[in-house]
Formats: C-alpha cells, structure tokens, sequence
C-alpha cells in the first residue's frame, strides 16, 4: 500500500467526538495574526504570582529612602527568592552578589532588584537556535518525557507553530501505550493541518516512527514530530524502545531526529523534575519544552531547570490552545519575572 493511502487509512478513525475529556484538545487555534497579543498577556499572567513576589515582597523589604544592607536583610531577602521556587542555590548565589556588593551600604531597593536581574540573567543565559532544523529535507523531532508532562499537547502547539508558518508537517503517534493518546493527537491533527500516521494500540512504536518518516520524506514534509509514550529511564525495556526508535528513524535520515525534545511540567516539583534529569540524560535530549508555566507553576522553576539539567530551553507552553507555545527568550523572561511590559514576541 502506498504510504500516502496509508496515511488516509491510519486516520480514518480519528473521530473529534469519540474524545475523553482528558483527551480533548483546547479551543480551535485563533489565527495567527492574533497570536502575539494573547500570548504576551499570558505570559505576563503565567509570571504573575513570581513577580508579585518580586516586586511586592522586595519592595515592602525597602523604606522609601532606601534600607541597610545587613545580616538580618540578606536573610529576609533570600526567604523572598527562595519562595519564587529558584531553589537555595540561585537564591544563595543572589545572597552573596547583594552582600559583596552592598553590605554595611543603605541603599535603594531598584539598586538590588538591578543587581537580582543582573544574576539571574546570567544564571539563564543560552545561546541557541530555537530549533535545529536541517539543512535540506524534513527535520525530525523525538518528543519524550515522563508521563503526564504535557508531550502530546506541546506536539500540537510546536506543529500549529510550524503549519501557521506554511510548513508542511507529519506527526507520529507513536505513544501506542494508550488508545486515547492516538486519538488525542488525530484530533489535534485535524485541526492544525497537519498530517498524521499512527498505530494500532500496542503495536511497535519505532514500526510507527520509521512510518512517520517515510511519508515525511515522500511527502517532502518540512517537520516529522513524533509523539513517545512517558517513561522513567528506570524502565529498562522503554529505554531500549526509545533507542529503537531513534535508530529507526537515522537509519531513514542519519543525522535524524535533529532535535529530542524534553517536556517538563513546570509544576511537577522536586521530584518530578529529578526523575526528568535522570530520564534526559539517558535519551540524549538536546532540549527542554517547559509546558504549564500558565499560573499554576511560579516562573521561578525555570531557574533550576536552567542550571540543573545542561540543556537549552526552547519553548515554553502558557496554556492549553494551540496558540499557547512561545519561544524561550531568557532576557525577556526575566524581565516578565519581575512583571516588565514585553514589547514583542516571537
Ligand atoms: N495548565 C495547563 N495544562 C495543560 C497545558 N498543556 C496541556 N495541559 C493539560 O495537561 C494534561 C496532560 O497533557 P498531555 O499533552 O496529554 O501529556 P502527555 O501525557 O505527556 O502527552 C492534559 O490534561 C492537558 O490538557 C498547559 O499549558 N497548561
Ligand atoms: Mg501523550
């Protein structure tokens, strides 16, 4: 059969109102000429709750004709950074900057909120293409993560991203664990424009993949994203199936999947982003997606993954629509943190 008839086939149950709630996607995508607006305001709500803290709690540290620098402040001080979730070590390492550089000094709250941003900017600095895509032909990009960390839902965002942009792009469902996770991405398809190639439940993720692929490259698709059930890197036989697919994949285009992509959920705490780690390093992730940063999470997590896990953050999901995916900007992140009006997006 050929693959293109394949592909009308393998979607032909793709059936919007056979959905589970859990597995419903948000509201239609808004067209892309709105997107900017909506998403900047989200990102300044998603940031919200870090820079009230910021700002509020800074401020209330400081007298109008500025504060002291002592012990007593310092303490309050890294109490107030530490609640942002940036975890001890970037607070201690904004601690020691303050001390050095005002201790014994009054001095006014704007010069140690400049300092604060100055640290933080550096602890977040990243030098990066969004996205390595390549050189000729269709770019390939592995999605992993552990379950529930938001995989398949920032499948869609990045593919509306890319389709709203004219590209042409083939998912692959290959998370055959659950039916519903097939469905969920069918859906999604359907809405964004883009292609998609699944499996039967239980069936061989990497034989979908390698599927997946081939029609990219027939269809001379620009994107090939592909969708991997969650797993912790203590699952020895899911970690093989992972590689499995990553060599089915290269064995069609070798430099492929171009990008592995991590999703973390920002609200997963402590634990969830130490399975994560162990997890990215076992899968040879090239970056990380950082989904629900919407109000639930503080902003202040991204500083720990920044500094914990060696990898470049590229995305960040602000919601559930299809629209709600922005370029990971560390500057203007930090800005946002501290409640600063974004000019633009990306
Ligand atoms: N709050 C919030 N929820 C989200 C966001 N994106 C997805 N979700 C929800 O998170 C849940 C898990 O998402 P899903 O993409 O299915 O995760 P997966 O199991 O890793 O593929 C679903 O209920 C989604 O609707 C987001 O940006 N913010
Ligand atoms: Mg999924």
């Amino acid at each position: 059969m050929a693959l293109f008839d394949r592909f009308k086939k393998s979607t032909t149950h793709a059936d919007p109102s056979q959905a589970t709630e859990s597995s419903r996607p948000g509201q239609p995508p808004a067209s892309p000429s709105d997107q900017g607006g909506g998403l900047i305001a989200r990102f300044r709500q998603g940031l919200k709750k870090t820079s009230d803290l910021l700002n509020t709690d800074i401020r209330d540290l400081f007298k109008r004709e500025g504060q002291l620098v002592d012990d007593q402040l310092l303490d309050k001080l890294f109490a107030i950074l530490v609640k942002t979730d940036m975890g001890g070590g970037p607070a201690s390492e904004i601690r020691d900057r303050i001390q050095n550089d005002f201790r014994g000094r009054v001095v006014h709250m704007d010069e140690v909120l400049e300092t604060v941003k100055a640290v933080l900017r550096d602890l977040m600095k990243q030098d990066c293409q969004p996205i390595a895509v390549a050189q000729t032909g269709t770019t390939v990009i592995l999605v992993v993560g552990v379950n529930g960390s938001v995989k398949t839902t920032s499948i869609a965002k990045l593919a509306y991203r890319f389709t709203s942009q004219g590209k042409h792009v083939v998912l692959g469902a290959a998370d055959t664990f659950r039916a519903a996770a097939v469905q969920q991405l069918s859906i999604w398809a359907e809405r964004i424009g883009a292609e998609i190639v699944t499996g039967k439940s239980g069936s061989d993720p990497a034989s979908v993949a390698h599927r997946a692929v081939a029609q990219a490259l027939e269809r001379q698709a620009d994107f090939c994203i592909i969708d991997t059930a969650g797993r912790l890197q203590t699952q020895v036989n899911l970690m093989q199936q992972l590689e499995k697919v990553r060599r089915v994949v290269a064995n069609l285009i070798p430099e492929a999947p171009h990008e592995v992509l991590l999703v973390l959920d920002a609200t997963a705490g402590q634990n969830g982003l130490s399975q994560a780690q162990g997890f990215s390093e076992a899968a040879g992730c090239t970056g990380i997606v950082l989904a629900k940063l919407d109000g639930t999470a503080k902003g202040g997590v991204i500083v720990p993954i920044r500094t914990r896990f060696q990898l470049p953050v590229k995305f960040i999901g602000l919601g559930e629509r299809a629209e709600d995916l922005a370029v990971f900007d560390s500057a203007k992140f930090v800005d946002a943190m501290f409640g600063e009006q974004q000019e633009s997006d990306s």
